[in-house]
C-alpha cells in the first residue's frame, strides 16, 4: 500500500504549537499546490478517484475524517484527527473521505498543480490501469 501516516515534530511551549512541512525534508516531494477543505459534512462522502503521479501529504487541521485507502488489493480504513500527523498517499492509490466531524478542516500539500485530466474517477479503469501498470504499459513509475 502506497501511503504512509507521518508522526510530525511538533515544536511546542507555553505559547503553544507549532509543525513546519517542507518538501525534500520531512515532506517527500517538492511542494507545487497547497489546498484546504472545510465546511465539510458527517453524511458527505468526497474522493472516490484516483491519480498516477499525484503524490499528497493531507493534515486534519482541526476535526476528524476518515479515509479508506485501496491499492486494488486490499482497502485500509485511516482516522485523520491530529494536527501532528500527516497522511501520505503516493501514485496509484484509489481513496474515499468520510465520516467527517462538523467544522473538519483539512490542509492538503500535492506534489503537482492541479490536472483534472490526471484523475480516475472511475474505479474500474483504475483496476485495469493498475493492470497496465503491472504489465508495464504505462510510463507510470510505480
Ligand atoms: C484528493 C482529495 C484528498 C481545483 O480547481 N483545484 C484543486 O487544486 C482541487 C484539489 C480541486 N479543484 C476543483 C475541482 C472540483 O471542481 O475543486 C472541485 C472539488 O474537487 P474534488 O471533487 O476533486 O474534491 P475532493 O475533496 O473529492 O478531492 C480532493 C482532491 O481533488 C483530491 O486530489 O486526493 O481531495
Amino acid at each position: 500500500m502506497n501511503y504512509k501516516l507521518i508522526d510530525m515534530k511538533v515544536y511546542g511551549d507555553e505559547r503553544g504549537k507549532l509543525v513546519s512541512l517542507e518538501g525534500g525534508m520531512n515532506c517527500p516531494f517538492d511542494i507545487k499546490r497547497v489546498y484546504y477543505i472545510y465546511d465539510t459534512l458527517p453524511e458527505q462522502e468526497r474522493g472516490k478517484h484516483a491519480h498516477r503521479e499525484l503524490e499528497q501529504i493531507i493534515v486534519a487541521m482541526d476535526g476528524a475524517c476518515q479515509f479508506v485507502l485501496d491499492d486494488g488489493r486490499e482497502r485500509k480504513e485511516i482516522w485523520l484527527n491530529s494536527p501532528d500527523k500527516g497522511l501520505y498517499i503516493g501514485k496509484n492509490m484509489w481513496r474515499e473521505m468520510r465520516h467527517f466531524s462538523y467544522g473538519c478542516k483539512l490542509m492538503v500539500l500535492a506534489s503537482t498543480h492541479y490536472d483534472e485530466k490526471e484523475y480516475i474517477r472511475d474505479y474500474d479503469e483504475f483496476l485495469k490501469g493498475l493492470d497496465n501498470v503491472k504489465m508495464g504499459n504505462s510510463k507510470s513509475t510505480c
